[in-house]
């Protein structure tokens, strides 16, 4: 697929929480008059924390010529994903960007038209950096607490045969930790063109927020975590987050059409966003139909609603139906604080003082990232030894061996997903910690199919 080098047009991208963005969702040709400049919008943080600037993506069906969207609009760049019949258009800066979308979504052919939404790795949102422990050492991974409470005692096999896609700010073959990892080339969807999907800052604080590279190191954290369970298992990089840990709904389609198209059976999200959008339905609609597992993280999002209640809310794509999605609990079972969590988790997994390969050395993550990154090697494992499991008996047999984890959070029974996935038994070895039976675990989701 082609895209234009352009990137977003407006560096100076701020933070903070996403107020209303929901709003703003789901435009469509009855919707906003009123050329408001897009500039204007765009000067607001939490705009720019929900929305990529001047950038709209348009779903057409099969048939359109998206040739049309340019002659709709002189100046904008048009780039496709064909598989779904998506284009991200980036609209010349001058353009008003509400006049645009009625438009497009006004042209026969089109289904519907929305604006590029950000992503961004949940640990970003917060900058909580991992810690970096200058005493460790790579043998340290595999016999942390992390491990010891999913029962894993990693065997050079595991997760043979098995191309795991990370989807994140790529991953660095060079920390020692990944030495005897196989990383494939990649996808670059950040630099398209260059085709580096090496984890790497650059030395600039792109997004304007006083931390510099403040999202490089996180692929190659998430990374380490799948290799040190599943140390056979073939890693694919799919950079889809900048250093400063943004990212877009259209990447992130893109990235997953083109894991799964890699061979991808397991697709690991440490990211997310909080309002899911039409693009990446279809792209998680395409992993599923295609037999791949998107594994997510749940978020780290914690906000107060105005009456000192916290409110954790799931984000996208781990509120999907096909996803997997993973909340974060303590090395002994006990929810992290600042985990989301819901009817819509799958499973749980070790997401605090987690230790990572971190920037050449190691570092101490704490985060939903990391409880997704430990369940895709545990679902590595288990692919590894039953190749034949298709995704929906995959995870039926990730969440009826799982070490349930409900007992010790009798606030959250039912909100954490069937509990931490138990690697030996995934393995095929005997559990260390025997799980009771769990007949519940029998039912699959409504609307789930048998692939
Ligand atoms: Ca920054
Ligand atoms: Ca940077």
């Amino acid at each position: 697929m082609n895209r234009p080098g352009e990137r977003n047009p407006n560096p100076a991208r701020g933070r903070g929480f996403r107020v209303g963005a929901a709003l703003l969702l789901a435009l469509g040709a009855a919707v906003v008059v009123g050329a408001a400049d897009d500039d204007e919008r765009c000067s607001d943080p939490a705009y720019r924390d929900a929305y990529a600037c001047h950038q709209v993506i348009v779903r057409f069906a099969p048939g359109f010529d998206p040739a049309t969207l340019s002659a709709v609009e002189p100046g904008v760049a048009v780039s496709l994903i064909p598989q779904l019949g998506q284009a991200w258009v980036v609209a010349p800066r001058e353009s008003d960007v509400d006049t645009l979308l009625v438009r497009f979504a006004a042209l026969a052919g089109v289904r519907s038209v929305e604006r590029n939404g950000e992503y961004r790795a949940p640990e970003c949102r917060q900058i909580n950096a991992p810690i970096l422990d200058l005493s460790a050492t790579r043998s340290a991974l595999a016999v942390q607490p992390a491990l010891v409470a999913m029962d894993a005692v990693p065997e050079p096999g595991f997760g043979r045969g098995v191309v795991v896609a990370v989807l994140d700010t790529g991953i660095d073959r060079a920390h020692p930790a990944l030495a005897d990892a196989t990383v494939l080339p990649g996808i670059d969807l950040v630099a398209p063109g260059a085709g580096d999907a090496t984890d790497a800052g650059d030395g600039v604080d792109g997004d304007g927020n006083g931390v510099v590279d403040d999202g490089y190191g996180h692929g190659t954290a998430v990374a380490g975590l799948i290799h040190v369970l599943a140390p056979a298992a073939v890693l694919l990089p799919v950079r889809v987050l900048d250093d400063e840990c943004h990212g877009t709904a259209f990447a992130f389609a893109a990235g997953v059409v083109g894991a799964v198209d890699a061979g991808a059976r397991i697709i690991n999200a440490s990211l997310g966003a909080r309002e899911p959008s039409h693009a990446l339905r279809d792209a998680m609609d395409y992993a599923a139909a295609h037999g791949a597992l998107v594994i997510a993280a749940a978020g780290n999002t914690v906000a107060d609603d105005g009456d000192g209640e916290r409110e954790q809310e799931i984000q996208f794509p781990a509120s999907h139906r096909s996803a997997l999605g993973v909340a974060a609990v303590s090395s002994l079972y006990v929810a992290a604080p600042t985990t989301a969590c819901g009817r819509a988790v799958k499973l749980s997994a070790p997401g605090v003082d987690v230790l990572v390969p971190w920037r050449g050395r190691y570092g101490l993550l704490s985060g939903t990232s990391a409880s997704s990154a430990l369940v895709s090697g545990a679902a590595a494992v288990g692919l590894g030894r039953l190749p034949a499991l298709d995704r929906v008996r995959l995870v039926e047999l990730l969440r009826t061996t799982a070490i349930p984890v409900d007992a010790w959070n009798p606030d959250r029974a039912g909100l954490l997903g069937a509990g931490v996935p138990e690697v030996a038994a995934l393995g095929g070895r005997t559990p260390r910690i025997i799980v009771p039976p769990r007949p519940t675990d029998r039912r699959r989701p409504e609307g789930e199919s048998g692939r």
